[in-house]
């Protein structure tokens, strides 16, 4: 994988996207090396990964969004293989049985923050930069982002970012609930290594029962949802990790979850 780095931290894994000479985009290679990671990921047991933090290389980006020079150069049929396969790969990080944390370092445009959209929250850098400026290229985004955008941050705050254009800021992002936290460039790591640790220390299939739930109830009738719910949360009363996290609750010590 020429184009990003899998590291890891114990149970916390760190992606990082490094083609910093053209601001982290997503380049063919790119999408190819990030299935290539998911491969790995998707295959690791609990005991070996408890949470995913993705960042970009470099001073300035997260990711500067896809590749505009290939994307300058596709047919229409080219294009939707494009789509298609950046779509698939970002589905692929949000069902990810552990959740991913977006570090935020500078900027994150089009095809990069439909990538951050695609994690389960973001941090970000105090100089982080946001928007999907694909109409400003003749374009909309096509990595999910007209999708998530507006199930993230609402109808109309969604069709200012994706007419206009336009960049906001980390803390514009955070005021409408796109960014959880906005810290200095400086503290961005420890800070998603320390949301991480947190993470780490929760029921992991709980986790990935939450995740399953808060998904899959998205577009269902409040009953249907309800009923999905609730299927989940007794799913977990076959996993050891109920009893020690109760157990532990009434020992009154911490637990020792085992993701089982
Ligand atoms: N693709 C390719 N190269 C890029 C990209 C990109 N998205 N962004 C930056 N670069 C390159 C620049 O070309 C430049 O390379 P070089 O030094 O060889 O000229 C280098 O990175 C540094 O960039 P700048 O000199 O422009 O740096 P500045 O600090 O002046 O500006 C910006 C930084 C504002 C981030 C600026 O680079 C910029 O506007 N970049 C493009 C942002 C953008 O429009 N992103 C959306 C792309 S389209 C998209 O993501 C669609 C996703 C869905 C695809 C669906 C399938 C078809």
């Amino acid at each position: 994988m020429r184009t990003i780095k899998l590291e890891n931290q114990g149970q916390i894994w760190i992606l990082t996207l490094q083609r910093p000479e053209a601001l982290n985009a997503l380049s063919s290679e790119v999408l190819s090396d990030l299935a290539e990671a998911l491969d790995q990921l998707e295959e690791k047991p609990f005991s070996e990964c408890r949470c995913l933090v993705l960042t970009g290389s470099g001073e300035k980006a997260f990711v500067a969004g896809a590749d505009i020079k290939e994307i300058s150069q596709m047919n229409q049929e080219e294009s939707v293989e494009f789509a298609h396969k950046g779509q698939k790969i970002f589905s692929r990080f949000e069902e990810l049985p552990f959740p991913v944390i977006a570090a935020v370092n500078g900027f994150a445009l089009g095809g990069g923050l439909e990538l951050a959209l695609a994690c389960d929250f973001m941090i970000a850098s105090e100089k982080a930069k946001l928007g999907l400026p694909e109409t400003t290229l003749g374009l909309i985004p096509g990595f999910g982002g007209t999708v998530r955008l507006s199930r993230s941050v609402g109808l109309n705050a969604a069709k200012r970012i994706i007419f206009t254009g336009e960049m906001i800021t980390a803390v514009e992002a955070q005021a409408m609930g796109l960014v959880s936290q906005v810290v200095k460039p400086e503290e961005l790591m420890a800070t998603a290594i320390k949301v991480a640790e947190t993470l780490c220390a929760r029921g992991p299939v709980a986790l990935h029962q939450a995740k399953k739930s808060i998904f899959g109830t998205f577009d269902l009738e409040k009953e249907e949802a309800m009923e999905f719910e609730a299927q989940r949360f007794s799913e977990l009363f076959s996993t050891s990790d109920i009893r020690e996290g109760t157990a532990a609750f009434l020992e009154k010590r911490k637990p020792a979850f085992k993701g089982s």
